[in-house]
């Protein structure tokens, strides 16, 4: 059975090409610093948007039919979404895929029975990746979408809530690790408030490390290796979400000792909802050692919500890569966490979706690759620190001063002449000329 047969597999064509149905940027072999794409891309389809979302918004039912051929909310449609997911990452060349427990089964009013459904799936699954290289980047627990979790999961005031959390949390880590997850996902969708005059934060945040030291302590019983990661959002759908941006969660982490366990999944529009670039939040996580996964797509900078678009910005995919890169790579991979507009409603859009999404940051990859290797942009910013390194500078850096040294050194000194111009626009045409040359 094909759902895809008027599609062809996607190939790479170059940027020539006019073909709708082919990569202009994204050549799988092409070495992009020491490295062919393919490896310094791990791409991920994302189970919900693209074999689930159907283009239901806030106004309006669906506009796209997921239903596969099947009745929506059985174990047969279920499998015919992995039948469908498996014939199109095999027609992009895309081999990860990330999931939620309930993007895979229908939940059952009984955990037993939506945990069967699980081990079901997740062996149809299993056999499906036999003779593939297509295997699982990361697996989450839905703990927002269920009434239940309308106070949040390891933050709900109700210890029974709790309770179902960490079992939804047990069995997801399970199946993670079945189907070789490199990592495990906790958004906090829910993990907030919607008004301080209920809410015990300190309480709340205590539970939600709680949560994660015991899913740490489970996941690694099993031989779990990968990393487990928070993916920060500051809002939607709570007014305030506690994994805040890179930072709030990195801190979070550290205060509760599970640092060490976890990294950042940085989504782009998440970081633009915190009022950051895309960039900001990578950079924020690359220079704490927490620069995990990516959760790739793209908001809409007049909306004030997360619209989850494909990527389309080249600067924001190069500026993106361009910390990938420094970074040394992600240890765990790009998800699509994205979906075609609600009036692209047919199957070849799903395939224009992924091509733009994928050509998008193949070409940032490689224009980040020339960046680096152009050097103007981290020659200027090593020269602007260059008063570091001789005389005072060195010693402030060695930490061999102390303040009242340093004030003696000023009354010596004078009033220091102006620090060297920021020079920002230079840079910008650097970008641009390295971009359109
Ligand atoms: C929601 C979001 C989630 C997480 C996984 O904004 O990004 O889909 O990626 O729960
Ligand atoms: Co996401």
């Amino acid at each position: 059975m094909s759902y895809f047969a008027n599609i062809p597999e996607i190939k790479y064509e170059g940027p020539e090409s006019k073909n709708p149905f082919a990569f202009k940027y994204y050549d799988p072999e092409r070495i992009v610093c020491g490295k062919p794409l393919k490896e310094q891309l791990p791409f991920a389809m994302a189970w919900w948007h693209n074999l689930g979302a159907a283009g239901t918004d806030m106004f309006g039912r669906d506009t796209a039919d997921k239903s596969f051929g099947c009745e929506k909310g059985t174990m047969e449609h279920a499998k015919a979404k992995v039948d469908a997911g498996f014939e199109f990452m095999k027609k992009l060349g895309i081999r990860y895929f990330c999931f939620h427990d309930v993007d895979l089964v229908p939940e059952a009013d009984d955990i037993k029975e939506t945990n069967r459904r699980l081990d079901e799936l997740s062996d149809y699954i299993l056999e499906k990746m036999k003779g593939t290289d297509i295997k699982c980047l990361w697996g989450t627990a839905n703990m927002f979408s269920n009434p239940r979790f309308m106070n949040g999961a390891g933050s709900s005031n109700s210890a029974d809530v709790f309770c179902f959390a960490a079992a939804q949390v047990k069995k997801a880590l399970d199946i993670t690790v079945k189907l070789g997850g490199r990592g495990y996902v906790f958004w906090g969708g829910r993990e907030g408030y919607e008004t301080l005059l209920n809410t015990d934060v300190k309480f709340e945040q205590e539970n939600i490390a709680k949560l994660m030291h015991l899913a740490v302590d489970y996941g690694r019983s099993i031989g779990f290796t990968g990393d487990f990661y928070i993916e920060p959002k500051p809002k939607e759908p709570m007014k305030h979400q506690y994994d805040f941006d890179a930072a709030t969660a990195i801190g979070f982490l550290r205060q509760y000792g599970l640092d060490k366990d976890f990294k950042m999944n940085i989504e782009a529009n998440h970081a633009t909802l915190a009022g950051h670039t895309f960039q900001h939040d990578l950079r924020i996580s690359a220079i704490n050692g927490m620069l995990g996964s990516i959760d790739a797509n793209q908001g809409d900078m007049l909306l004030g919500w997360d619209t989850d678009e494909f990527p389309f910005n080249v600067y924001d995919a190069t500026m993106c890569m361009y910390e990938v890169l420094k970074a040394g790579g992600l240890t765990g991979g790009f998800n699509f966490d994205s979906k075609t507009r609600r009036p692209s409603y047919t199957f070849e859009d799903m395939f224009h979706a992924y091509i733009l999404g994928m050509d998008t940051f193949a070409l940032g990859m490689i224009k980040a690759g020339e960046l680096i290797e152009d050097g103007r942009i981290d020659k200027f910013v090593e020269d602007r620190y260059a008063s570091y390194k001789t005389g005072i500078g060195a010693k402030i850096r060695a930490g061999e001063v102390t303040l009242k040294e340093l004030a003696a050194y000023a009354d010596e000194m004078g009033a220091p002449a102006l620090p060297g111009s920021g020079r920002q626009e230079y840079l910008e045409s650097v970008v641009n000329n390295v971009l359109f040359h």
